[in-house]
């Protein structure tokens, strides 16, 4: 690997690394185009350790970038046009005229999906609007993923951060890793998802070796060191959801900004029309997460709020919660569930602050400190337990709240999840859910036989897929870096 400059911002490496991947990538890219790509951009696809559908509630997450990324080989040319290729023939060529971010208009196909192209556009049109519209060149790219697409894994983030850095790259501008990241957030929701940024945030800064702990306003990561003796496994459900495709992401995060404004209106805040997260409902109120856990149940008690319940609480008319909280996608809708929402939020904030105290902990026995300092919320009970069982049962509870209060589990991710209790290994579903992937925590020592039963349990017997052919839907991994630029001199 070349030197690199700038620790701030993404890494650019001066010279690309000889692999495979790229040699191939380089000759499609030379067959197509006519010449050979100028750079390359590569951002890391992620795992969520713990903190599911909290991110765009304001609170902390734990994820860890993965090996699988999207490559994207580019070149610069003089008009102001992108064109695009993909390596897997599924995703059809697309080209376009670029002049200005508002004439990029992302809209999806006929059954309401987007289509794949349209999340590099996202990355683009956000760069675009970031530059008020100053362009000098326009990109020739060459895209290879190889992120399980619609899996729970960010392919979609990585695509869009990487058609932004790449973007970016082009034009010359070099920005933080922290600004960028909030750049492709606010960018991939012109897909139509409204989520919380910890995609783009652990895409620019991963670290190899550690997992980071993502905090947002301000966004800022520190790296949380994993138990040793233990490794964190992915498997595929074989179930695939996009999350742009329905509205079931975004009809989570208008409950919760429901929530929000419910628990604030009832507990004496003055009122104020702006959104608010339930983080933010959390410090206007005053009070720990143990303490909102309780105010939830006694002020949400109801299984289903209606619409006029919500504007009767919130003291307004149902124009103005439409054009105030709800989504184009969500304004049709009639009913909410707001108590069970908000507890899973409130909880999986506790876990999330659990596992990285555990973690922070960790001594070279694989056993944690005193817990002196920090508010355990009853881990003190566990402390002679191994740290990877209570590590495990944060893990667990993360996914039975999943499962129960925030509904975004899925048949085969529960029976993975059940397959993995029964030889003792915790596990829980990663990312957005209806699908998707699960991730476990697996004792160093049964590795081999845990994947094996995964492979004959859940692929052979309830799949049926040849348990020699889920290698890849089932493999451990370990945290990697973040995005990087290669230069192709
Ligand atoms: P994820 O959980 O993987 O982020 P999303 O539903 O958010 O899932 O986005 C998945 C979509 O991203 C896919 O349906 C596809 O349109 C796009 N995508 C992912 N990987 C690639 C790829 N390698 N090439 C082209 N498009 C991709
Ligand atoms: P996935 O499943 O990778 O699309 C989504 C959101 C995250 C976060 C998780 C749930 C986007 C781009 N990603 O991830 O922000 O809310 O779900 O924890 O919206
Ligand atoms: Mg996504």
């Amino acid at each position: 690997m070349g030197n690199e400059i700038k620790c701030d911002t993404v890494p650019i490496i001066s010279n690309t690394p000889c692999d495979e991947r790229i040699n191939s990538l380089s000759c499609l890219f030379e067959e197509e185009f006519g010449t050979k790509p100028s750079f390359y951009v590569r951002v890391p696809g992620r795992v969520n350790i713990i903190g599911e559908h909290i991110d765009y509630c304001g609170y902390p997450v734990l994820p860890m970038a993965l090996e699988q990324d999207i490559l994207i080989a580019a070149s610069l040319i003089q008009e102001p046009e992108l064109h695009l290729r993909n390596v897997n023939s599924k995703y059809k060529s697309f080209d376009t005229k670029l002049t200005t971010f508002e004439d990029i208009v992302i809209t999806p196909d006929v059954n309401g999906k987007p289509f794949w192209y349209s999340y590099i556009l996202c990355g683009i049109k956000g760069a675009l609007e970031y530059l008020h519209n100053k362009m000098n060149k326009g990109l020739q790219l060459y895209i290879d993923g190889n992120i399980p697409p619609a899996s729970g894994l960010s392919s979609s983030s990585a695509l869009v951060s990487a058609a932004c850095l790449s973007f970016l790259h082009a034009q010359n501008i070099s920005l933080s890793k922290t600004e960028i990241a909030a750049l492709c957030a606010s960018s991939e929701r012109y897909i139509g998802t409204q989520g919380g940024g910890m995609d783009q945030a652990i895409a620019f800064l991963a670290e190899k070796l550690s997992a980071q702990y993502i905090t947002f306003q301000p966004l800022q990561a520190t790296s949380v060191g994993l138990p040793e003796d233990a490794v964190f496994v992915v498997a595929h459900s074989l179930a695939e959801a996009n999350k742009a495709a329905t509205n079931d992401f975004n009809r989570r995060v208008i409950e919760c900004r429901l929530a929000a404004q419910i628990l604030t209106a009832l507990n004496g805040i003055p009122e104020d029309k702006k959104i608010i997260t339930l983080s933010e409902a959390q410090k206007k109120i005053g009070k720990s997460l143990k303490d909102m856990i309780r105010l939830v149940c006694d002020n949400l008690p109801k299984e289903y709020y209606s619409k006029s319940e919500v504007c009767d609480i919130l003291n307004i008319n149902e124009d103005e919660l439409e054009n105030l909280y709800l989504t184009p996608n969500t304004k049709h809708l009639t009913e909410f569930k707001l108590r069970q929402r908000a507890l899973h939020v409130y909880e999986e904030a506790m876990r999330v602050e659990d596992f990285r105290y555990i973690c922070m902990n960790l001594t070279s026995n694989g056993k944690t400190n005193s817990t002196n300092g920090h508010d355990t919320n009853g881990l003190t009970e566990y402390t002679l337990e191994d740290t990877l069982s209570i590590l495990g049962k944060l893990m667990s509870g993360s996914h039975e709240s999943l499962k129960n209060l925030y509904e975004c589990s899925h048949e085969n991710l529960d029976r993975i999840v059940e397959i993995s209790r029964e030889l003792g290994v915790h596990a829980r579903l990663t990312g957005a859910g209806w699908g998707g992937c699960v991730v476990a925590l697996c004792p160093k020592k049964i590795l081999e036989k845990y994947i094996e039963i995964l492979k004959e349990e859940f692929y052979d017997k309830h799949c049926k897929i040849d348990k020699n052919n889920a290698n890849a839907y089932v493999f451990a991994t370990a945290p990697n870096h973040g995005a990087v630029v290669y230069l192709n001199e």
